[in-house]
C-alpha cells in the first residue's frame, strides 16, 4: 500500500487522538485504493447480466468502512496492508450483499440504497439473490484463491473468521432474529445480541481478518476482539440515531425506516441523548483497549473516533 495510506512517525495523546496523523488524507487514500481493488475484482466475466447486477451494488459508494477497518488492523499487527487488500475486498463484498438482501421485499423491503435505487429495483428479485449469492461466494474467493503472498495457514484462519461472522452465529443469526422481533416489544440484552450479531459481527471480522493476515498473537487479537465490539455497537447505536435525525438525501437509504417497520431501536429504548452518550463511552473503552499498541494505532484510533462522529 502507498506511503500516502501509511500511519508511521505518528503517537497518541492522553484522549487516544494520534498525533501528527492526517485522517482525512488517510481515508481519501484509502478508499480509493480500495475503489479500485473492488472494481478489479470484477472483470469482464458471463453472464454479463450477472456481472451488472454485482458491480451495481458492489461500485456504488459507501463508506467503505469495512475494507478500511481490516486494512488498518493489518497495519496495526505489522503486517503489509497491500496483502490484507484481497481479503478487505472479500468484507465488503460481504457487507454489499448482506444490503442486497437485506433490501428484498422479503426483508426490509427497502427502494433506495447508496443513494441510488435497490438492486431487486433494478435487475428484478430472482437476479439480486444471485448477485448476492456471487458476492458471498466470490468473497472466499478472493480470499482462499485470489490473495497472492499469503501464508496458506493465514488465509485458512481468514476463511474461518468470515464464515463465522457471516453465517448463522454472524450476520445471518442476527437478521433472523431482527425480523422476528419486529412489531414486538424487545428489551436492551435483546438488542444488543441482534447489533453484535446483525452488525457487530462483520465489523469485528473485519479487524481480526486484517490482523490475522499480519500474523498477529493472541493478546493483539483478544484486544481487537474488544475493540471492535465496542466500535460495532457504537456503530450500530449512531445508525439508529441517523434514522431519526438524517434525511434520506444525507444517507443514501431511506430515513426513518426503524420507525416505520417499528423496530425497537437505541433512541427509543434509551432516548438520544443518553444513546450518543453511550457510544461515546463504547468508543472511548475501544480506544483503551489498543493503548499498549499506541505506536502504530493511529488509523484503528481515529476510524473508533469517525463512528460517532459520522453523519451518514
Ligand atoms: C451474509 C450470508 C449472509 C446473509 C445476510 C440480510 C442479512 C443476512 C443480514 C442483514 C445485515 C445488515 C443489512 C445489517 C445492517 C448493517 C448496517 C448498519 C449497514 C449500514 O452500513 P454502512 O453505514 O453502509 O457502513 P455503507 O453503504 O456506507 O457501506
Amino acid at each position: 500500500m502507498s506511503a500516502a495510506v501509511s500511519s508511521s512517525g505518528t503517537s497518541s495523546n492522553s484522549g487516544g487522538q494520534a498525533v501528527g496523523f492526517d485522517f482525512g488524507a488517510y481515508l481519501e487514500a484509502a478508499r480509493q485504493q480500495v475503489e479500485a481493488a473492488l472494481d478489479a475484482s470484477l472483470g469482464p466475466e458471463r453472464p454479463e447480466s450477472l456481472r451488472d447486477a454485482m458491480r451495481y451494488s458492489l461500485l456504488a459508494g459507501g463508506k467503505r468502512l469495512r475494507p478500511i477497518l481490516c486494512l488498518a488492523a493489518c497495519e496495526l499487527a505489522g503486517g503489509d496492508p497491500a496483502l490484507a487488500m484481497p481479503t478487505a475486498v472479500a468484507l465488503e463484498m460481504v457487507h454489499t450483499m448482506s444490503l442486497i438482501h437485506d433490501d428484498l421485499p422479503a426483508m426490509d423491503n427497502d427502494d433506495l440504497r447508496r443513494g441510488r435505487p435497490t438492486n431487486h429495483k433494478v435487475y428484478g428479485e430472482a437476479n439480486a439473490i444471485l448477485a448476492g449469492d456471487a458476492l458471498l461466494t466470490r468473497a472466499f474467493e478472493m480470499v482462499a484463491l485470489r490473495s497472492p503472498g499469503v501464508p496458506a495457514e493465514r488465509l485458512l484462519a481468514v476463511v474461518g473468521e468470515l464464515s463465522l461472522a457471516s453465517g448463522a452465529p454472524g450476520l445471518v443469526g442476527g437478521q433472523v432474529v431482527d425480523l422476528e422481533c419486529e412489531g414486538k416489544s424487545v428489551d436492551l440484552d435483546t438488542l444488543e445480541y441482534i447489533h453484535l450479531h446483525k452488525t457487530g459481527a462483520l465489523l469485528r471480522s473485519c479487524v481480526l481478518c486484517g490482523a490475522l493476515i499480519a500474523g498477529a498473537g493472541t493478546d493483539l487479537l483478544e484486544a481487537l476482539g474488544t475493540y471492535a465490539r465496542g466500535i460495532g455497537l457504537a456503530f450500530q447505536i449512531i445508525d439508529d440515531i441517523l434514522d431519526v435525525t438524517a434525511s434520506s438525501e444525507v444517507l443514501g437509504k431511506t430515513a426513518g425506516k426503524d420507525l416505520t417497520a417499528d423496530k425497537t431501536t437505541y433512541p427509543k429504548l434509551l432516548g438520544l441523548e443518553e444513546s450518543r452518550r453511550r457510544a461515546e463511552a463504547l468508543v472511548a473503552e475501544a480506544k483503551g483497549v489498543l493503548a499498549p499498541w499506541a505506536d502504530n494505532a493511529a488509523p484503528l484510533l481515529a476510524l473508533a473516533d469517525y463512528i460517532t462522529s459520522r453523519d451518514r
